[in-house]
């Protein structure tokens, strides 16, 4: 048979993923899900690697965009100030730092609508920096147009983040100023330019599980899956209209279970990307955590600081490391 016939011999069909497919992965008892998730992660990595990457704002404040889980929103009352662009040899100098402290990746955000033409000469030049030290770069401007990310491209980002951050449905009640269709637009602009998509978004502002189980077959879904998916547990910020929330109506808080059901179905869906144990990590217990690594998670934040809230500290992750023997961690 000629290879001509064998490439036009039908395939069996692999039926499209839909949402009842997701939910019942969700419906699983606890302990069949975790395990089908860790035999998952177990096929595409080695189960002790989490990956660590450290975060930068490198223009804090004053964004015109309304997301209602954000300090950076000029329409939060968080008390933040507004800075300007950073220096490249101040970011510079904390790509060092972080790693030294051993972080693997640099993530530089910035509170922007989308980044201005005049900005991209030094953009590019702190993603030359950072991997100029041997760290792998992720950035996150807001929109980008088809040309800004190829430029991005060229200097050589590694990663570009960029968040569905829920469901469609779900979408409007968090953020009113860019659409669902725009995210997608620079999500497409990012993969045409050869930088890997960082796609994922926030748990526990008062969605249902099915507004959870939306959110995760669009990222699954995205025409090529997102290479990095963090999954980020919200951080109420006082003065934001969804930390607000959270203080009036305790019960809205995602309870652990769930947030582990969580990783470990997007670790299912997406066998092969990094599953990003996210914002929300602080008030984990050790427990919470060393769950969400069993269901596939991968990678953290580490340093005392995200991007403007606070973060569990490098000594507090090198001890859980260590208690749990992750990279090679001595532990007992
Ligand atoms: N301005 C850029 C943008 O939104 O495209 C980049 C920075 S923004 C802070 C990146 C992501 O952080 C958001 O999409 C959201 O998923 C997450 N995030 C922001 N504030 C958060 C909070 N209080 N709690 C949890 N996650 C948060
Ligand atoms: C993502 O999904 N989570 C990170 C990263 N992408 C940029 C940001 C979390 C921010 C948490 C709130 C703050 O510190 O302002
Ligand atoms: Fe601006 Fe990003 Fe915060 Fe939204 S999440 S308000 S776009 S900084």
């Amino acid at each position: 048979m000629t290879d001509t016939l064998l490439h036009d011999r039908p395939r069996a069909a692999v039926p499209p993923l839909v949402r009842a497919d997701v939910a019942a992965l969700f419906d699983l008892p606890f302990t069949e899900l975790l395990f089908r998730a860790a035999t998952v992660h177990r096929q595409h990595h080695d189960p002790v690697q989490v990956e660590r990457a450290t975060l930068l704002s490198i223009k804090t404040g004053g964004c015109p965009e309304d997301c209602g889980y954000c300090s950076q929103s000029t329409q939060a009352e968080s008390g933040l100030a507004a800075s300007k662009l950073m220096d490249v040899d101040a970011v510079l100098a904390a790509a060092a730092a972080a790693k030294a402290a051993g972080s693997q990746r640099f993530c530089m955000g910035a509170a922007w609508r989308n980044p201005k033409d005049r900005d991209m000469d030094a953009l590019c030049a702190m993603v030359e920096g950072v991997n100029a030290l041997g760290l792998e770069s992720c950035m996150t401007l807001g929109m980008l147009t088809g040309a800004q990310a190829e430029r991005l491209g060229e200097a050589g980002l590694d990663y570009y983040n960029h968040n569905l951050d829920t469901s469609p449905e779900n979408y409007g009640n968090v953020i009113t100023t860019r659409t669902w269709d725009d995210r997608l637009d620079t999500l497409a602009a990012v993969r045409a330019a050869g930088v890997n998509v960082c796609c994922g978004g926030i748990v526990g502002m008062g969605e249902s599980r099915a507004d959870r189980v939306g959110f995760l077959h669009a990222l699954a879904t995205l025409p090529e899956a997102p290479e990095s998916v963090p999954i980020n547990a919200l951080v109420p910020v006082a003065g934001t209209v969804l930390g607000d929330m959270l203080k009036d109506v305790p019960s809205a808080r995602i309870d652990d279970i769930e947030f582990v059901r969580t990783v470990a179905v997007a670790r299912i869906l997406m066998p092969q990307s990094m599953v990003r144990l996210s914002a929300g990590r602080e008030s984990m217990s050790d427990s919470t955590q060393a769950l969400c690594f069993l269901a596939g998670a991968n990678s953290i934040f580490t340093g005392d600081k995200l991007l403007t809230t606070g973060n569990a500290g490098g000594d507090r992750d090198a001890a859980l490391f260590a208690k749990l023997g992750l990279n090679g961690a001595a532990n007992g």
